[in-house]
């Protein structure tokens, strides 16, 4: 005969039995691909329920010889080996490989056309994970996808328990736009190379494509140039507020560009002219109107230094300096800045602009310009990167030019997320998490339609951010949103859902170090 003590003791254990069951029910791995927290969000996800384990005897399996495919295959391998502790290789084979394992290949001929050069396709079986696309950097953009779709612990650099499991299903996905970058400052502070590379591990995470280096203002010059010594020497030699400033080497410089390169993401580097100069003007009399350099400048103010446009020297100054900077940059753009030129004239601004561009097409790269080089003429294959003046997105469209879109209001992530925030500035807008995320570049100007945009970029101007845990801040969480307005088709984008998958990266940002700006908008789940 069970006592009433005994009884009671049963009862309790087994409502602790039923609750622990449905405890771990609910830690139990994600089993519907199609709830994953991918960001930005896939085109196409179907679910098939189950799910794969990965494994201490996994391998990493490419097809053929590739050294391309090889270097990308090791960089997934050395994002799972120090959480998982398994020591994953990266293997050829002429074959499928058999269960347990992740294989990596490029289709024949580009034959999956929808998927571009970017695009990607993952087939997760319960044996095996397959990622397959048309180019190495669709391999690439997939295997974000698929560190994501790992619990978020796989991002620590220490061993950590399993299980690794990822849903099965299939994933298909491809970016709505070309160009999908990220504005860095480092003119008013300056940013050392590992600042830089980690940046760039950020954006790659996002499946974004390019960084655009904003490599000279008032402040400071950023870049050496051999033919002007003196643009680093002087006019790197301090920032905003009296720092030391600094500047890249050329060979710095070119191991930025490799270092993005190997993710698939090109550098834009930016030389600001004909405003924006004083650093330049400081370094050397002879640019000046007359024959006098100026101060170095720490402060914040804008728009009180030009270029002299008559001066012949100024454009011997401009052509050696895109010479060098072109010898170093293998991407397509240099951007020439042209914005808030307010002590140009506009008679002398507009065949200024016409000239550079000029110079930048004669040494075999495309033009890029703040919005305001829309009042010149536009050469074929301009890009106007639009951050204020819709009038001048417009002008430049009208001009046969493509348009990229940075608006202040919604891409400028030096921007302030509230009256409490107390880094950035607030010129164009508070700008908080959903009203970064809530908008369409394809609809935000009349006139300004997808087939004129080249993609968006979100821009960290660094007046007011002087170290990495504030960039940081400023980054996230705008920035995978900005990601996701870059890659996913706007009609499949909504703010309510999005903010539930932001939510669910908390934890990553954590795994990953992240001094994240904790939105009251979003739902995070730590
Ligand atoms: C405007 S955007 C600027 C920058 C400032 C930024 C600060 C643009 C083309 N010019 O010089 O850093 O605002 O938000």
């Amino acid at each position: 005969m069970i006592k009433k003590k005994q009884y009671f003791s049963i009862t309790a254990l087994l409502i602790f039995t039923m609750l622990y069951a449905q405890l771990s029910l609910s830690a139990k791995p994600l089993s519907d691909l199609s709830k994953a927290d991918i960001i930005p969000k896939p085109v196409l996800i179907t679910s098939t329920g189950g799910y794969f384990s990965l494994e201490a005897a996994a391998g990493i399996f490419i097809r053929g010889e590739s050294a391309e495919l090889k270097e990308i295959g090791q960089y997934l391998a050395d994002k799972l080996n120090p959480s998982t502790g398994f020591g994953i290789k990266v293997k050829t084979t002429d074959k499928i490989p058999g269960s347990g394992n992740i294989y990596l290949t490029l289709n024949e001929n580009n034959s999956n056309a929808k998927l571009g050069d970017e695009g990607y396709e993952l087939i997760i079986t319960k044996s095996q994970v397959l990622l397959s696309a048309n180019k190495p950097a669709g391999l690439f953009r997939g295997i974000q996808s698929i560190r994501q779709l790992l619990p978020a612990k796989i991002e620590l650099t220490s061993k950590q328990p399993g299980p690794w499991q990822i849903a099965t299903g299939t994933i298909t996905d491809y970016p709505a736009y070309s160009y999908r970058g990220t504005m860095l400052d480092v003119a008013r502070h300056f940013f050392g190379v590992e600042d830089v590379e980690k940046i760039i591990d950020y954006i790659a995470f996002y499946k974004m494509n390019a960084l655009h280096l904003h490599l000279s203002d008032d402040q400071g010059w950023r870049i050496e140039i051999k033919s002007w010594p003196e643009l680093t020497k002087h006019g790197g030699s301090t920032q905003v507020g009296g720092g030391k400033g600094g500047y890249y080497s050329q060979e710095q410089y070119s191991s930025i560009v490799r270092y993005a390169k190997d993710r698939y993401i090109t550098i834009v580097p930016e030389i600001d002219m004909p405003g924006h100069i004083n650093a330049a003007l400081s370094s050397y009399a002879e640019l000046n109107c007359n024959g006098k350099a100026t101060d170095l400048y720490t402060g914040i103010e804008v728009g009180f230094s030009t270029l002299c446009t008559n001066l012949d020297i100024t454009y011997k100054f401009i052509d050696e300096v895109v010479g060098e900077l072109v010898a170093i940059t293998p991407g397509p753009y240099i951007h020439i800045g042209g914005d808030e030129s307010h002590s140009t004239k506009r008679e002398d601004y507009i065949p200024f602009i016409n000239r550079i561009q000029k110079i930048v097409l004669a040494h075999g790269k495309k033009v890029l310009g703040w919005d305001d080089i829309a009042i010149a003429s536009l050469e074929p294959n301009a890009v106007a990167q639009h951050w204020s003046n819709i009038k001048n997105a417009e002008m430049a469209v009208q001009k046969g030019a493509k348009i990229l879109m940075s608006p202040a209001k919604r891409a400028y992530l030096d921007m302030q997320y509230d009256k409490s925030t107390k880094l950035g500035l607030h010129w164009a807008a508070y700008v908080e998490a959903d009203s970064s995320y809530i908008w369409d570049p394809a609809t935000l100007i009349p006139g300004v339609g997808q087939n004129n945009i080249l993609g968006i970029e979100a821009a960290l101007w660094t007046e007011t951010i002087t170290n990495m845990d504030e960039m940081e801040y400023m980054l996230f969480p705008r920035l995978p949103g900005c990601a996701e307005i870059g890659w996913t088709p706007s009609s499949e984008r909504s703010w309510n859902e999005y903010k539930v998958r932001l939510g669910h990266q908390a934890e990553r940002f954590n795994a990953m170090g992240i001094n994240y700006f904790q939105s009251k908008l979003v739902p995070w789940t730590k």
